[in-house]
């Protein structure tokens, strides 16, 4: 029996639970049929066994009649720069409004961008780490639902494009629920018929093979045979280079409760950006915190977890141009790992929806 049409997609009961791939796919393309004036499907490309891997563009509109209050709350406030002054009370008025069913209208958007940057944030490079789907998906839906209906909301869709992508591998996170739940890599084959997979986060094409990937195939972290060999890593590279506009980029993983910033490679390679790149990564762990009480530790890739030479991150910011790159690492600290229970998904989603909403807030005042 399968019930995956019957879901309420814009109810937070949504997120009691992890889904299989049909379900997050059904996600995608009931929001953007819901919400075609905010919300479309992108394709991101195709994986080795030919599934399409999804992703939701959520900008603002400009409506028709827009003579409501909201624009000119909006403008005012922007001028006298009190937008999520005291980070923690904003946090707490945000959380306590994203919590609260039916919403209050504030009347019409305001004034969206016509060429925004982007935000593209992402999980399921790796397929059992489930947290990440998850509280992407739920981000995607607080940004869709609160447009138009919450302030600072509706600021951050009007000024950028976000691009969610839940399930970037998209064959190992069927084969996690068909087969083997603790499997990490892709499904695509190697020179040893019986050792399928790469881990496509030590594939990507900046200083790839320069430690802490491995060159066997029967490992974790094989590093495929060359770089950008991995069909994922290669897609969301692709992707990123022909956006252009991409200012910001956040991969999800769990576990370890971690923020963390270039580079993964080397661990005395410092970007250029990194004064602004750790400001936005401390805030948004500091706004996380204030949600549910959860420590996430700030740092470079390299000196907070371990040497990833060819990991998104060190890619996107050193060949993509996209200065706020970040890993995260979601919940736990090992307790559970990857086996996190079904109760952690919505607060999890909560406290990782404000560092974001931090973020970009962050990004939008620069
Ligand atoms: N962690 C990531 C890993 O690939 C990471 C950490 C993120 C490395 C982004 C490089 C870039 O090992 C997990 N848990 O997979
Ligand atoms: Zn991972």
């Amino acid at each position: 029996l399968h019930a995956q049409n019957n879901f309420n997609f814009t109810d937070d009961s949504f997120w009691l639970d992890y889904h299989d791939l049909a379900t997050l796919n059904n996600f995608t393309e009931t929001m953007a049929q819901q919400y075609p004036e905010l919300a479309k499907r992108v394709s991101i490309g195709h994986t080795y066994e030919g599934r399409e891997v999804f992703g939701l563009s959520i900008h603002g509109y400009k409506s028709k009649d827009d003579k409501s209050g909201l624009a000119s709350d909006l403008d005012r406030n922007e001028e006298d720069g009190t937008w999520l002054d005291g980070v923690i009370d904003e946090v707490q008025s945000l959380w306590s409004w994203l919590s609260g069913y039916p919403r209050r209208s504030t009347g019409k958007p305001s004034k969206p961008k016509k060429h925004p940057k982007a935000i593209i944030i992402h999980a399921g490079q790796h397929a059992r780490e489930w947290i990440g789907p998850a509280v992407v998906t739920y981000i995607a839906k607080e940004l869709i639902l609160g447009y138009h209906h919450h302030k600072k909301i509706t600021r951050l869709v009007d000024q950028f494009e976000f691009i969610i992508v839940p399930v970037l591998n998209a064959d190992g996170y069927v084969f996690t629920w068909e087969q083997n739940r603790m499997w990490r890599k892709n499904r695509q084959p190697t020179s040893i018929s019986f050792c399928p997979g790469m881990d496509s986060n030590r594939n990507w094409g900046y200083m790839w093979n320069k430690g802490g990937g491995s060159s066997n195939p029967c490992s974790e972290n094989y590093q495929g045979p060359e770089a950008f060999a991995a069909l994922e890593a290669k897609m969301m590279a692709d992707f990123i280079k022909k956006r252009k506009n991409v200012v910001s980029y956040i991969d999800f993983h769990a576990y370890s409760q971690l923020w963390m910033t270039p580079f993964g490679g080397d661990c005395n390679e410092i970007p250029k950006d990194d004064e602004d790149i750790m400001e936005g990564a401390m805030g948004a762990s500091k706004a996380l915190h204030n949600v549910h009480g959860k420590r996430f530790v700030v740092g470079s890739i390299c000196n907070v977890i371990y040497q990833s030479s060819g990991g998104s991150i060190d890619w996107t910011y050193a060949v993509g141009k996209v200065k706020y790159s970040y890993g995260v690492e979601l919940r736990d600290t090992g307790r559970y790992g990857f086996l996190l229970p079904e109760t952690e998904i919505l607060p999890s989603s909560q406290e990782t929806l404000a560092g974001v909403v931090y973020l970009a807030n962050f990004i939008r005042k620069r």
